[in-house]
């Protein structure tokens, strides 16, 4: 079973959080920002995983600790799930319509921790959630999974829209990449060797 349990107590934030990456979309998810529980409840469903998290953050501040440190924990709870990486894809990509937004997103679990994103989030605040929090979520997501995330927008304008294909298509896209390989369950996919 490849799963993660971890608990991540700051002056900032208390975060719980159970995850199982071969799950079936079940979620439980309390971030006391309803925006963002909204896209990891997506995330969640469309990448078939199992998670249960608890966020107790400082969002009288605003938004920007919860939604960081959320995905630290995330990424971090991934890359421990996924121990010595052995089986998996290691790449993972999606091309994700919502309406008239189309969102690329692709993924490679690398050991490297790097999100590009090129994405126009026309609205600054989406429900009190601000926008610019959507690539400071996937930067740190990467660092901690140690993985290269590309989210590339190739059509869209509504702003709920865009930010929920981003989340659905990586959580597609981290799927993917974390499935095992059925042609090389045994394999560690690097010339390296390695990839931790
Ligand atoms: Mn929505």
């Amino acid at each position: 079973m490849r799963t993660a349990e971890i608990t991540r107590n700051t002056s900032e934030t208390k975060i719980k959080l159970k995850l199982t990456i071969d799950g079936t979309g079940q979620q439980k998810i309390v971030t006391k920002i309803g925006f963002l529980d909204h896209m990891l409840e997506l995330f969640t469903r469309h990448g078939r995983f199992d998670i249960a998290l608890e966020c107790d953050g400082d969002v009288a501040v605003d938004g920007h600790h919860t939604t960081e440190d959320i995905a630290i924990v995330l990424g971090r709870a991934f890359s421990q799930a996924l121990g010595d990486r052995r089986g998996i894809n290691r790449y993972g990509s999606m091309i994700l319509p919502m309406d008239e937004t189309l969102v690329l997103a692709a993924l490679d679990i690398s050991g490297r921790g790097m999100a590009c994103l090129n994405v126009a989030i026309p609205a600054s605040q989406i429900g009190g959630f601000d926008t610019e929090l959507v690539e400071e979520f996937f930067i740190a997501f990467a660092r901690e999974l140690g993985g290269t995330i590309h989210l590339q927008q190739l059509a869209g304008k509504n702003s709920h829209h865009i930010v929920e294909a981003c989340f659905k298509g990586f959580g597609r896209a981290l799927a993917e990449a974390c499935a095992i390989n059925e042609v090389a369950p045994n394999e560690i996919p690097s010339t390296k060797g390695t990839i931790l």
